[in-house]
């Protein structure tokens, strides 16, 4: 069991400044292919998505900044919700195009042979550059659903060109304090090729770019068993690692809460990064994010819970003895250096964390405060009529 008195001096201030974002469309109803389920109180607007977020910030104190997903989060005045968030106490961040969703992208979005839909979502991300220059964000957040079904349907090679020559267009319109973020999955919607499909094709294109291209890391986006600390390292080592997506999965891109899965990648993934020293995201610049759908679960305690499930990983992280490990893999001790990772993984961290919260005036226990503020039932009754919102599907 640990306490706070267990961490350095340092590992206790990047416990404490720690920080993930949110994506909107957490908050809003989602589903599969087969159905899409609705919850009472479910916002009907990005205001209402920006209410429930700041729940989440205000009971865990570690997520004060949201993605946006244009069209999903299309208003009338950017400059208006940029004003709610901040009055809440939550910053504008990441926007995520999407050029997924749409009859024109059948056959592909940016990889299209056809250049005047390459055009149209060339445009549809230059639209997106517009709107973070009102919300103030500085990261353009792409993720293809390009490909293809069948072998010989198209050329995969004259797809990667494809991308690189939108991509580049869409990087030259990027303001000097804007950067773009490229996301990879190694398969869904498409099935036969997915032109972003790995962390080796992102990387490609995203060196191709310049300095301000990184890669976006989802870690329900990778085959089953791939060993994604590795992909961190690379990546972090390239100097081209710039979000996380956290969520988890058992089979697919299933999008669950972040380490219900599996909390040893979790633990494993963060120790990578606190090895590299990158968990300081104004140091770093590597963002750590949500990008989750709770298809059956009430979404805001399941953001709570996410964000806890990484607090509680990284706490245990930090206390491991990185000089003993370091000896004990130098010296080749095969059982000594997995037992100190093991140890670390199994201490308890909860009166550590409640000592914590405590410290910044939360109560120690975030989702069982929230339960009792009566926030659900309040919102159930109020977000009566109106639009849900839903990813769209
Ligand atoms: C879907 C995609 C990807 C992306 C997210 C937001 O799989 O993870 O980051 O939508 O566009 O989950
Ligand atoms: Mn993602």
């Amino acid at each position: 069991m640990a306490t706070l008195k267990d961490l350095t001096p340092e590992a206790h201030r990047l416990l404490s400044e720690q920080t993930l974002e949110l994506a909107s469309w957490a908050f809003g109803n989602a589903g599969t292919r087969f159905k899409v389920y609705s919850t009472a109180g479910t916002p009907r607007d990005p205001f209402e998505k920006i209410d429930d977020a700041a729940q989440v910030n205000a009971f865990t104190g570690i997520t004060p900044r949201i993605s946006l997903h244009i069209p999903w989060d299309e208003t009338e005045d950017y400059g208006a919700l940029r004003e709610y968030a901040e009055e809440r106490g939550i910053q504008l961040s990441n926007i995520n195009s999407n050029v997924f969703q749409d009859d024109d992208y059948k056959f592909g979005s940016l990889t299209n042979s056809d250049p005047h839909i390459r055009r149209k979502a060339i445009d549809a991300h230059k639209h997106c550059i517009d709107i973070m220059r009102k919300t103030g964000s500085d990261t353009l957040k792409i993720w293809l659903g390009d490909g293809t079904n069948y072998p010989g349907q198209d050329s995969i090679r004259r797809r990667q060109d494809n991308l690189h020559e939108s991509l580049a267009e869409i990087y030259a319109e990027l303001d000097e304090d804007q950067k773009l973020l490229l996301e990879y999955k190694f398969f869904e919607p498409a099935f036969y090729h997915t032109d972003v499909p790995d962390w080796g094709t992102s990387l490609g294109q995203v060196q191709a770019l310049g300095d301000r291209a990184v890669v976006c890391l989802d870690t329900g986006h990778h085959a089953p068993g791939t060993n994604i600390e590795f992909i961190v390292v690379q990546l972090l080592r390239a100097g081209r690692l710039g979000a996380f997506d956290f969520n988890s999965r058992f089979y697919a891109d299933d999008d669950l809460m972040v380490g219900a899965a599996d909390p040893y990648q979790l633990f494993r993934i963060l120790n990578e990064i606190i090895d590299a020293d990158a968990l300081d995201t104004p140091v770093s610049g590597v963002n750590f994010m949500l990008d989750q759908c709770h298809n059956l679960e009430e979404k805001i305690p399941g953001e709570i819970r996410s964000a806890l499930n990484v607090q509680e990983m990284t706490a245990k992280v930090l206390l491991m003895d990185r000089a003993a490990l370091t000896a004990a893999q130098e010296a080749h001790d095969v059982l000594g250096a997995n037992q100190i990772v093991w140890d670390a993984f199994f201490t308890d961290v909860q009166p550590l964390l409640a000592e914590l919260r405590e410290e910044k005036g939360l109560d120690p226990d975030p989702l069982g405060a929230f339960r009792r503020s009566g926030y659900l039932e309040k919102i159930a009754a109020d977000r009566v009529g109106g639009v849900q919102a839903s990813w769209g599907a």
